[in-house]
């Protein structure tokens, strides 16, 4: 039986109007990620490529500014330009010129070698002209600690403790430190191997702290008389202020998804009962899930600075520079830069000229050290 040309052209119609309706439908659930994706370029919750920022400036040829250093960590810049670098087994400090010229100030007393702990973190004061003040992270025989001391006359002296009892292990001590544009100072901590302690408020362990200069609790922190700014943390290494004064932060995964999260003041970010994006899971129980995830072989991250719209992050096992276009409250998809270039880095920090300062970390037991490391280098943007 002949068919009737008009019904024909009625399921022809319909048929291509099924489909574009399928292809709409797909499309929008894709892009705000209601059904399951496999994320490209590791990226979990980032924007649309449509939406993305533009690319960021070319990192390379790395320069380097010290060599021969045990695992330098913590990095922080003086008014004058020169930067201190701290040797995280030793304690040692060492002033550090643009030139590349290096001189030791003194040791930090009281730091204990161990595991991942030892002098972490270091931070010159923001009125650094005024009270000579510099603080670091230190893991000592008995606990992790704030301290801060004078550098006078290119010597440090007069160590005296701001916050202690912070828990240490061999693994997750957290450790950086910085100021923020509000004057205070943030302090990254670590589950200390104790994953529960993330979500107990009581506990230091797991968090992001913020304290005075002194060590005091500010009186517009989110639980009134304690220092926990935010938790639900593994092991932050990594923290950066946008120029709007948000505060980002990097952090190690255990076994799956390493995180870069924009940090709110008395959120909850999941560990360890989400690792990752949870989603919905995350919804339910109040999480606040990362922007952007790496699988951990591709990332361990740890320190994070932010440069131009771009936040750059070092990572440890991924041995690379990840850079990390942010618009707003929004990170977009990142690239690798210097990858396998330096082997494990651990700091990157904006020095005054605009280049980035990274510090490696070879020496640490688990790289494999080139000729002359660790290192500190300098390496141009754009
Ligand atoms: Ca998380």
């Amino acid at each position: 039986m002949p068919s009737d040309p008009r019904s024909r052209s009625r399921s022809v119609a319909m048929v291509i109007g099924l489909v574009v309706v399928i292809a709409l439908i797909s499309l929008v659930a894709t892009r705000w990620k209601v059904l399951p994706w496999v994320p490209d370029a590791s990226t979990v919750g980032a924007a649309s490529p449509s939406e993305a920022a533009a690319a960021p400036p070319t990192v390379a040829g790395p320069v380097d500014l010290a060599t021969g250093l045990q695992v330098p960590w913590g990095l922080t810049f003086l008014p004058d330009g020169r930067a201190l670098v701290g040797e995280r087994p030793s304690g040692d400090v060492s002033v550090i010129t643009i030139e590349g010229d290096m001189e030791p100030v003194g040791t930090v007393p009281g730091v204990a070698d161990d595991g991942e702990g030892g002098l972490l973190g270091i931070v010159a004061s923001p009125t650094f002209r005024d009270d000579s003040f510099v603080y670091a992270y230190v893991t000592t025989n008995t606990d992790n600690r704030v301290v801060r001391m004078r550098l006078k006359d290119s010597r440090l002296a007069g160590a005296q403790a701001i916050l202690t009892d912070i828990p240490k292990n061999s693994f997750h001590d957290g450790g950086r430190l910085l100021f923020g544009p509000d004057g205070m100072l943030y302090v990254t901590t670590g589950d200390a191997g104790d994953p529960e302690q993330a979500q107990n408020l009581a506990s230091l362990s797991g968090k992001i702290l913020r304290i005075t200069p002194d060590g005091g609790i500010p009186d517009d922190n989110p639980f009134s008389g304690s220092p926990v700014w935010s938790y639900g943390h593994r092991n932050v290494q990594g923290l950066a202020f946008d120029d709007a004064g948000r505060l980002w932060a990097t952090e190690f995964g255990s076994s799956a998804y390493d995180e870069l999260n924009l940090i709110e003041a008395g959120a909850n970010y999941g560990w360890p009962v989400v690792e990752g994006a949870g989603g919905q899971a995350s919804d339910d129980q109040g999480f606040v899930d990362p922007q952007v995830t790496w699988p951990t072989s591709e990332a361990s991250p740890s320190g994070l600075a932010w440069r131009d719209g771009v936040l750059y992050m070092g990572a440890l096992r991924g041995e690379r520079l990840w850079e990390v276009p942010v618009t707003g409250a929004v990170a977009h998809e990142p690239t690798a830069a210097l990858d396998g270039e330096l082997g494990r880095i651990r700091t990157v920090m904006v020095a005054p000229d605009g280049t980035l300062w990274l510090t490696t970390s070879n020496t640490d037991g688990r790289g494999s050290p080139r000729a002359d490391d660790d290192r500190v280098v300098s390496v141009p943007v754009g």
